[in-house]
């Protein structure tokens, strides 16, 4: 396996088919940095590429997922800079990945921390994480995706609150708008998010990332465009060994073995 400095990359033995990644830039609160960025994203496209692998776990420190892009190294740099190097577009790739990634977060989510929490398909957040896009106070706007994915997640209300004050919001606030999937004690986050991604990477492996396109194709496209992609795919899945297997294990009252095939 590649080795990274900014971020750790396990396979924790409680959670078959499930890879670990755990950023570790804790004295600056795991800002992401370029360093951070190009190795997660490496990471990932790596983990999205071995058969042996059904599901990623992303998380960060008790005390913090990620609290934002990391202002010292944005703070010297000029427009020509940013924009010929298309500043935080390696992000993008995330959303691209075909596997399942699941965001572990506690403490704070803040500005890229929040967005790269939304770039994940499932969000388990513990009782002490906090999210926020605080860019307007350093000046800027959400370069992550922020102002687009916060908005779909929580409504234009809530996004404007949130992106224009730069205000702070607790997780039970955050579960109520939608932006989390789940509130865990902080002593459980780990453990829970290991076994949400086990079950999924137990699953047929093409079928799970089928699910997850149909439900991201949402985000893009009609009513009616999604329902007809939802049926095609929902189709072509009659083609694969694990739709044999998963319906004649109901049948035959056993679980199902499924082969990613
Ligand atoms: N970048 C760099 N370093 C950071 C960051 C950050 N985002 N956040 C924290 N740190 C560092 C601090 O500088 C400090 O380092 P040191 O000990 O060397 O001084 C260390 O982490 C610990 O931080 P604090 O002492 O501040 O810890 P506190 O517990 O007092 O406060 C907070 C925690 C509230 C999270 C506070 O650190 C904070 O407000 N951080 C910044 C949060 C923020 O504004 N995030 C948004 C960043 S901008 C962004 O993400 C997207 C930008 C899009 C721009 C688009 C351009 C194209």
């Amino acid at each position: 396996m590649t080795e990274y400095e900014t971020i750790l990359v396990s396979r924790p033995s409680q959670a078959p088919r499930v890879a670990l990644i755990t950023l570790n830039r804790p004295k600056a609160l795991n800002a992401l940095n370029r360093q951070l960025m190009l190795e997660l994203v490496g990471a990932v496209t790596e983990l999205d590429r071995d058969p042996d692998v059904g599901a990623v776990v992303i998380t960060g420190s008790e005390r913090a997922f990620a609290a934002g892009a990391d202002i010292r190294e944005m703070q010297p740099q000029g427009f020509p800079g940013v924009y010929v190097d298309d500043l935080f577009r390696e992000w993008d790739r995330l959303a691209d990945v075909r596997i399942p990634l699941v965001a572990a977060v506690a403490g704070h989510a803040l500005g890229g921390g929040c967005e790269l929490a939304m770039l994940c398909d499932i969000l388990l957040a513990a009782d002490n994480a906090t999210f926020g896009q605080p860019e307007i106070r350093l000046g800027v706007i959400p370069g992550i995706g922020g102002s687009q994915r916060l908005t779909r997640a929580v409504g234009k209300a809530k996004a404007m609150d949130l992106v224009l004050t730069g205000r702070t919001m607790g997780v039970e606030e955050a579960e109520r708008s939608g932006l989390v999937s789940r509130i865990v004690p902080l002593a459980d986050l780990l453990d829970e998010a290991l076994k949400t991604a086990a079950t999924i990477a137990g699953y047929s492996s093409p079928v799970v990332s089928m699910a997850k396109e149909a439900v991201n194709r949402s985000y893009e496209t009609t009513l009616a465009e999604g329902i007809r992609f939802e049926r095609r795919v929902f189709h072509s899945i009659f083609a694969t060994a694990d739709q044999k297997e998963g319906m004649a294990a109901f049948v035959e009252k056993r679980a199902a073995d499924f082969t990613h095939s």
